[in-house]
């Protein structure tokens, strides 16, 4: 018997908004490793069964792939010849390899000398026309927006309803993979795309139904298969320079060095708070540095490298743990939405100190190593 994975639509197929006769555009995203961490959790002396869900083991590293296959797939369906995003790098490099795949045109609106350079490269490589604007990732959401109005181009920024359908399936792994839902989920919120797709996959699951879902607003319960039991409070944590959730509204000019999620204005807030006020979750912030370290920490300690802005989660869960706002004992899930590897640079800035060299020869190298055993 073979059983070569094939991705989502395939393992998800009547959970997802797709004709059955639409073709299946796919890299066999999904199926990510749910990781239990080991040691982290005991060094930051915290008390919970923490596990991170891998997204940077997706086809082109991010979890923007879930969205992507399922946006792709309706877009070729529905006739077009091109696709069209605005960008802070990741959803870029999914919509670039997807269009690819797929045979069509890509044009992708990124924020000049504001993305990580790994992200840049995938969009070029896959041949997607990379327009670069002198702006933020807000103004070219705005300039797809305007464009797409009247320019044959189909939009796959998470505006797109088909993307969210996508992402649910992290939730539905998530559920499979413990039995049960986790009792927080955290993620990092930019556009808040992603903490709505997984309410709505988890809602799916349990049974219940959400008003975040724009195809059918809180009657996913009529959706395949028997409920599980509960939904987790979903947790947003956003960098303190791109928090518009903290602050009430849009932010004009976001900063950070999680430059994924350097986002001020998020397309999806009105959904995002309704994923708060259902799962009785919350919003919090957390600095550059903070978010930096630990996305180090996590590497060294567990062997996991995840890009800035995925740290933030797991930064936020383990602050709101040690402060009790999570109590002891309990199940998290922190979704860690981008591989490491696409910006060596963000870890690379202050480390290349550490480095040493020495002589190409024995004994140079075994003093170094003896020095640090
Ligand atoms: C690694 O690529 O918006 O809250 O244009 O790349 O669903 O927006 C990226 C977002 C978190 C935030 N982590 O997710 C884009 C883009 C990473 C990301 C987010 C993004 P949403």
């Amino acid at each position: 018997m073979t059983s070569r994975y094939t991705g989502i639509i395939e393992t998800y197929r009547s959970r997802l908004p797709l004709a059955p006769e639409a073709r299946a555009i796919s890299l066999g995203e999904g199926r990510t490793p749910l990781i239990r961490l080991e040691n982290l959790p005991r060094a930051e002396g915290v008390d919970a069964d923490i596990y991170v869900k891998f997204e940077g083991a997706n086809p082109t590293g991010s979890f923007k792939d879930r969205g992507m296959t399922v946006a792709v797939t309706q877009a070729v369906h529905a006739g077009s010849r091109a696709i069209i995003c605005a960008s802070t790098g990741n959803t870029s490099a999914a919509a670039a390899a997807y269009a690819a795949r797929a045979g069509i045109k890509a044009f992708v609106l990124i924020p000049e000398g504001k993305i990580a350079m790994g992200k840049l490269a995938q969009a070029v490589v896959h041949g997607a026309t990379v327009v670069q604007i002198r702006g933020n990732f807000d103004d070219g959401m705005r300039l797809v927006k305007e464009v797409a109005r009247t320019a044959p181009v189909a939009i796959v920024n998470s505006i797109n309803p088909y993307r969210l359908q996508g992402q649910k399936t992290a939730a539905f792994e998530i559920v499979e993979a413990l039995g049960r839902a986790p009792d927080f989920h955290c993620l990092p919120v930019g556009n808040a795309g992603n903490i709505t797709a997984h309410w709505i996959g988890y809602s799916e699951s349990a049974g219940t139904g959400t008003a975040a879902c724009a195809f059918c607003g809180g009657a996913c319960a009529q959706l395949p298969p028997a409920p599980v039991a509960g939904r987790p409070r979903m947790v947003g944590y956003q960098a303190s320079g791109a928090a518009p959730f903290l602050r009430g509204g849009p932010v004009k000019e976001p900063e950070t060095v999680a430059t994924a999620i350097r986002i001020g204005d998020p397309q999806s807030w009105e959904q995002a708070w309704t994923v708060q006020r259902e799962s009785g979750g919350w919003f919090d912030e957390l600095g550059d540095e903070e978010i930096l370290a630990m996305q180090a920490r996590l590497a060294a300690a567990e062997g996991v490298f995840c890009e800035p802005a995925s740290a933030t989660s797991l930064a936020g869960a383990v602050r709101d743990l040690k402060r009790g706002r999570i109590p002891a004992g309990s199940t998290v899930v922190c979704t860690l939405t981008g591989n490491g590897l696409k910006d060596p640079d963000a870890v690379l800035r202050g480390g290349l100190r550490d480095l040493i060299q020495v002589d190409a020869e024995r004994a140079a190298v075994e003093r170094a190593l003896l020095a640090r055993l």
